[in-house]
């Protein structure tokens, strides 16, 4: 069985082929290739796991799933937050063929249920620690609708859907059949701009490349020690180059609730971290601890800075050489593939004042105008690009698809950027309609649909605000029938079960919505009115 997806065309995946970028390993070679090898891969708290032990752990679980029916070409449905049972479950489920989406640990029911119904998973692997999964009601739910889901394993469970227990049961004769490697390995998800979150098929083939050209340009090797601070299933940390990044060079990653400098400093200074990635908030918070505290010894091993997933500014990207005592890369990557990386021998000016170039030489980029034709170096306007490791459709979305790329494949990832002479890249702006709420995404359709089924809202408009820890924070615009507060309109949407960091942080009623000529609700507008308002 195979999971339908949007392939290359056969011109491109032979070009991709003959460079050597796609070279028809699997995604568990990563981890394989040191299965013998004693050498510390993972520390979470004070566990420690050697590749021999993560890669026999990985082989048990998959040994387990396969005793429970889990068959080639299935799905998963996972969400494990930063904890050593992500990456064995991954490895597992590699291992077997069955595709997982990775949801994060903050998503709540609303996200997952969205995932479930797309994949149709066969298996659910998630954590009693969770607070949907500390019962059984949501579970029970989700057995009853997702007719497909047939096997259920948690962490922290002692009974029947023990995780642990899966993972301790040695493998008995297993051989490892992932999929083959032009197929979908597994789903990344998309910060999206639509109502429904969109989910991203990638495939052996390119998400290898996409970690192995990572290694090349940030030059990770067994001596790397990473220490993963943000969530570990988000593309960034996995894949730029990421945890697999490390495991691919036999380094060691370690594992960080979040970044909060209190727990990441600790951790820097007791596993002498030499490079992390965390996106602008942290460092902001990283740089005012280190004032607070009177200096950044515990940095002392840290050697590189990796920061992304939102528009650093170059006032605080000036500052981290001194204050952190590192270099900085800066990494402006998406899910859905492209990565552009700051070189570690650009010159400063580059490094503080631009996003990064392409990561590999097939990544076609251009920028083009409002109708489509592309604009000269320097120009603002829409990011264009298709290559080795850009994903050519989201799962069974054409309509979607049809908009989300041109008739030569090229995605448009709603950025507004301009390409300087040497192709270096910087983000402008955006077009999407999305709030980047400190690296963290939200596709306003996604909450205005959950406030419009709020009985007292008429019309929902989510823009975005510019505060300035987080870059971005969110505002609802509600026209209502009846009186409604932000304590209840929050209320209203965790209710309807979904990620905390997607609730409004304002809330403005309005009379009516301004709308555009051609009778869209002008979020332009709506931006102008919030930035002469005085803060609520
Ligand atoms: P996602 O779709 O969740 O993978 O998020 C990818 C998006 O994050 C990009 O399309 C950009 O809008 C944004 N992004 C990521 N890195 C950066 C960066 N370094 N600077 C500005 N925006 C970024
Ligand atoms: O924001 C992102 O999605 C992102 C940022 C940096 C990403 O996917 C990546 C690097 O790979």
């Amino acid at each position: 069985m195979r999971i339908p997806y949007s392939r290359w065309p056969d011109d491109l995946a032979a070009r991709y082929r003959e460079k050597g970028y796609w070279q028809d390993l699997p995604l568990t070679d990563i981890l394989s290739r040191h299965g013998e090898s004693d050498a510390l891969a993972l520390i979470e708290g004070e566990r420690h796991f050697s590749y021999r032990q993560v890669n026999q752990a990985a082989d048990n679980l998959a040994c387990s799933l396969k005793r429970a029916g889990l068959q080639a070409g299935e799905t998963a449905l996972v969400q494990l937050g930063n904890v050593a049972e992500f990456y064995i479950t991954l490895f597992a489920l590699l291992k077997i063929g069955v595709a997982p989406v990775n949801a994060l640990f903050s998503h709540q029911r609303s996200e997952l249920t969205a995932y479930a119904t797309q994949i149709q998973p066969a298996l659910l692997i998630a954590d009693r620690q969770h607070a949907l999964f500390t019962d059984n009601a949501f579970l029970n739910v989700l057995v009853d609708e997702q007719r497909s889901l047939r096997v259920v394993l948690l962490r922290n469970d002692s009974g029947e859907y023990n995780l642990d227990a899966a993972i301790e049961r040695p493998a008995v004769d297993f051989v490892a059949s992932p999929s083959a490697s032009d197929e979908v390995a597994f789903f990344q998800l998309s910060g999206g701009s639509t109502g429904t979150p969109k989910l991203i098929p990638r495939t052996h083939n390119d998400y290898d490349y996409s970690i192995r050209r990572s290694n090349e340009i940030c030059q990770f090797d067994h001596n790397t020690r990473y220490l993963c601070a943000l969530p570990a299933a988000h593309n960034y940390p996995l894949s730029s180059p990421g945890a697999l990044g490390v495991f691919l060079a036999q380094g060691c990653v370690v594992l960080a609730a979040d970044p909060s400098a209190t727990l990441c400093f600790a951790l820097i200074e007791r596993h002498q971290i030499n490079v992390t990635a965390l996106v602008p908030p942290a460092v902001s918070l990283w740089l005012q601890a280190i004032r607070e505290w009177g200096g950044n010894q515990p940095l002392a091993s840290l050697t590189l800075l990796q920061v992304g997933g939102a528009r650093l500014s170059a006032t605080l990207a000036a500052r981290i050489q001194d204050e952190i005592g590192c270099q900085l890369q800066q990494v402006f990557g998406m899910a859905e593939g492209l990565v552009n990386y700051t070189r570690l021998d650009d010159p400063p000016d580059r490094i503080i004042n631009t996003q990064g170039r392409p990561m590999s030489p097939d990544d076609e980029v251009w920028v083009a105008d409002e109708h489509g034709n592309p604009l000269p170096n320097g120009e603002v306007g829409r990011l264009m690009t298709r290559g080795p490791y850009t994903f050519r459709g989201y799962y069974n979305s054409p309509e979607h698809n049809a908009q989300a790329f041109d008739r030569h494949g090229f995605y448009c990832s709603g950025d507004l950027i301009s390409i300087d002479e040497q192709g270096y890249i910087t983000v402008q702006g955006r077009e999407k309609d999305q709030i980047n709420r400190g690296g963290e995404k939200i596709a306003a359709e996604e909450i205005e649909n959950l406030l419009l089924r709020h009985d007292a809202v008429i019309y929902a408009a989510l823009v975005s605000i510019d505060d300035s820890l987080l870059g971005e924070k969110s505002c609802a615009y509600l026209v209502v029938k009846a009186p409604l507060r932000a304590v209840d309109v929050r209320r209203f949407l965790r209710e309807q079960g979904v990620a905390e960091f997607k609730l409004p942080d304002r809330v403005e009623l309005v009379d009516e919505l301004p709308l555009t000529p051609v009778g869209k609700v002008d979020k332009k507008r709506l931006r102008q009115r919030l930035d002469r308002r005085p803060q609520a």
